[in-house]
């Protein structure tokens, strides 16, 4: 045994907590991994699904070498070929369809596989917008939930999660805390030892509802109707902080005008909620304060999820509970982070008229069903498994199959969308590589030292892409920059939030809090300062009036005018599209609505190959309330088929009555190749917008269940 050494790097996952993590090294190998005990958000604890990172890396069943399709596209059927070989055949097949059909016919695909500035979301776009290919359109989460949030508050960064210690009532709405954010609850504990009441806004008794003080089940997709009539109450019963309101904000009055139409007996017919509770919410934000509001990403997957942020990111200004640390609304604080996008996007590369393309599209869009013209030729995938986590699972597989389509994807692991490509490239994990990682749950930059050169051949994003440059013959010298010179472009280092904050720090500690008051002190509100076109929080929208809310970072740069259109200045509710209001005749048929939160052990898909995940999440299962069990026949552990008009997928019964009657949960993360070959969730999703953002509107899903 050679010396153990320790390195410090970070966790890549896209979760809110971006934990330091502490990687331990002998002979070149990983060996373990821990949570940085000197970090004051990971506080040495690792979550289920990283904390044996080590086996991720060293796992026998990861790509380390380029790989050509060598027989029925779908049976991950492959051989080994060397880089160059595979660069060849990309660059003379991209060419080809280049000069028959356009670089529009080729599309990216891709995610936050990893979330590291230079490796992740963005690394691509550059190297695409030069190219020409077709802009991916990029709304897989929080899309519709930041342009509501940011049509009312601007680009702040909210509440610190650190804050959360000082507040005295902490609504978690739509947020399963100890399952995808469980670095934040040692505050919200700490919060409630100090006295502070915790509510769970959640159709589904999750853990985190479990531990709250008071769980609030309310009927999925009513979350705007809900919100407005706690904005009714604060207005009928006095609750409002008029100075505040009066200094800080736009369009009070007519906010209370339209919260008429929102009265209790009303919102609690649509809500499935009693009048009671929504009075105790209402009451609660209000005379508790500081009040403080963390909104989870499932209430965006719903026709009206938009205004329902809309109408959520009023009420910390009507209550007044932005005047103190610990009070107002946490979205993302990654607003906070100056990253210097620019550098990486490349607007200037894209041409005048580009195409855009929604991601939710894939399917229609590789099957033709959409129109495209050129059409799509070619797929490259990074970063992403739209097999499991896009809506119209089949359509995706179909498309897929396609013979004359040309698809590529990069990948640490053999997963079902890899599995129908006709050239793979070996992607490393977060010790082979380096990176600066920013954070949409705490305030503190991290740098990922890297631990081990990468395993075989695999090559880091940055990498890839420089290759792929290269191939294609691009000619600008930015497409070479080396990771060393993209760290040091990656940030806005003159940023007021970066002062004293140097790239040798970060490297030696592995982390730094931005440069802002401490948590004790942190109220990026309590005086306005609000980043609207007014600089006051929008009850009525200036934005919504005037049609102009754009996607930007989400579009590869591309800030093209999304809507054009102008929409209600003022918080609406807008009933879930599949529902008994709105479809009698669907709700008949379909009679249970199905929701499809994230799994405990994996995150997203990733994680759902390997052994200890899959063991701790067990089988695709459907939990369903006792009374709809009984109407419907089912027994605990029965095998069922959960179907609508999209399709069809099984999975084992579970029972309990900690979801409320008429809703089923099935988690999502379950990879259809260890599913028995069978569908997963995306078998019967929609690729139907919400209402802001282009969001999915997964969760507005009506379903029926039967026993296999
Ligand atoms: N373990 C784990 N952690 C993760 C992830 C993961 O896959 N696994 N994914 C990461 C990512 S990418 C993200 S975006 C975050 C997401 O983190 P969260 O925002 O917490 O996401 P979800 O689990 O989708 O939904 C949270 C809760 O919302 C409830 N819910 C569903 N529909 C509604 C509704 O209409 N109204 C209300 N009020 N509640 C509803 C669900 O029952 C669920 O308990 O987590 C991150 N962390
Ligand atoms: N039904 C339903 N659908 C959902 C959601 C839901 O809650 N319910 N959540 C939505 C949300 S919030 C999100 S964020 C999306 C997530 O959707 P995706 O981003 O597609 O999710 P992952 O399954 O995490 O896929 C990431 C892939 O990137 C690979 N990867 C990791 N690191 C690297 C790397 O360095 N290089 C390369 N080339 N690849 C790498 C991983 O192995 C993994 O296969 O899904 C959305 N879809
Ligand atoms: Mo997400």
């Amino acid at each position: 045994m050679g010396m153990e050494e320790k390195i410090i790097g970070a966790c890549p996952q896209d979760c809110p907590d971006t934990c330091s993590m502490i990687i331990t090294k002998s002979d070149g190998i990983v060996t373990g991994v821990r949570g940085n005990p000197d970090h004051p958000f990971t506080r040495g604890r690792l979550c289920a699904k990283v904390n044996n990172y080590q086996d991720r890396v060293n796992s026998t069943d990861r790509i380390l070498y380029p790989l050509r399709r060598t027989g029925l596209k779908g049976t991950a059927a492959f051989e080994r070929i060397g880089w160059d070989e595979a660069l060849d055949e990309i660059a003379s097949r991209w060419k080809a369809i280049i000069g028959t059909h356009g670089a529009k016919a080729i599309l990216p695909y891709s995610y936050l596989g990893t979330q590291g500035i230079l490796n992740g979301l963005t690394v691509g776009d550059a190297f695409f917008n030069k190219l020409g290919a077709t802009i991916s359109e990029r709304t897989f989460c929080d899309s519709g939930a930041c342009t509501a949030y940011t049509m009312t508050i601007g680009h702040s960064a909210g509440v610190d999660p650190e804050s959360f210690v000082h507040s005295r009532y902490i609504l978690l709405w739509a947020c399963n805390t100890l399952t995808t954010n469980s670095h934040h609850w040692p505050f919200i504990e700490e919060a409630r030892k100090r006295g502070a009441k915790v509510v769970v806004i959640d159709p589904y008794r999750s853990r985190t509802a479990r531990q709250a003080d008071l769980h609030v089940p309310i009927r999925p997709g009513t979350d705007g109707a809900l919100a407005l009539g706690i904005i009714h109450i604060l207005f009928r019963d006095g609750l409002v902080d008029t100075d505040y309101v009066a200094q800080h904000t736009v369009g009070a009055d007519e906010l209370a005008e339209r919260a008429q139409d929102y009265p209790p007996e009303r919102v609690a017919a649509i809500t499935g909620l009693s009048v009671d509770l929504i009075a105790e919410l209402a009451h609660g934000l209000s005379e508790s304060q500081p009040s403080v509001i963390r909104i989870g990403v499932a209430i965006e997957r719903q026709s009206g999820g938009g205004q329902a942020v809309r109408a959520i990111a009023c009420i910390p200004a009507l209550v007044g509970s932005w005047r103190r640390p610990g009070g107002g609304l946490l979205q993302l604080p990654l607003w906070a982070f100056p990253v210097n996008w620019g550098t990486f996007l490349r607007p200037d590369f894209i041409e005048p008229e580009p195409r855009v393309l929604n991601q939710w599209k894939l399917g229609a869009a590789l099957t033709g069903e959409m129109a495209l013209d050129p059409p799509i030729q070619s797929l490259m995938v990074y970063n992403a498994n739209p097999m499991v986590m896009s809506p119209e699972q089949a359509r995706i597989a179909e498309g897929l199959l396609r013979e004359d389509l040309f698809t590529v994807v990069s990948e640490q692991f053999m997963t079902d969308t890899a599995r129908y490509a006709d050239i793979v490239l070996p992607a490393t994990t977060q010790v082979e590589q380096e990176d600066i990682m920013f954070s949409w749950g705490h305030m503190y930059l991290s740098y990922n030292n890297r631990a081990i050169d990468p395993i075989g051949e695999a090559v880091p994003n940055t990498e890839l892409f420089r290759r792929l440059a290269k191939t294609m013959g691009f000619e600008d010298p930015s497409f070479y920059r080396s990771d060393a010179e993209q760290i040091a472009d990656a940030m806005l280092w003159d940023a007021p939030q970066m002062q004293g904050i140097t790239l040798e720090r970060l490297k030696r500690e592995g982390y730094a809090r931005l440069n802002l008051p401490s948590a004790d002190e942190y109220a990026p509100h309590a005086n306005g300062h609000f980043a609207t076109p007014s600089g006051k929080c929008e009850f009525y929208s200036s934005m919504a009036a005037d049609g102009n809310f754009v996607l930007g970072l989400f579009r590869q740069g591309y800030d093209g005018q999304q809507s054009g259109e102008p929409i209600d200045p003022l918080p609406h509710y807008i009933p879930p599209q599949e529902s008994a209001e709105s479809n009698p005749d669907l709700a008949a048929r379909y009679p249970l609505n199905l929701i499809t939160p994230k799994s405990h052990a994996f995150l997203s898909s990733t994680y759902g190959n390997l052994p200890h995940q899959r063991r701790q999440a067990g089988d695709q299962s459907v939990t369903l309330h006792p009374d709809d069990a009984a109407r419907f026949g089912i027994a605990a552990s029965d095998r069922v088929k959960i179907w609508n008009d999209r399709g069809a997928f099984e999975a084992v019964a579970q029972i309990s009555p900690d979801i409320r009657q008429g809703v089923i949960v099935a988690p999502v993360g379950y990879w259809p190749s260890l599913n028995g070959g069978q569908a997963t969730v995306h078998a019967i999703t929609s690729s139907r917008y919400a209402d802001l953002g282009k969001a999915p509107t997964f969760s507005d899903n009506l379903v029926a269940v039967e026993r296999c």
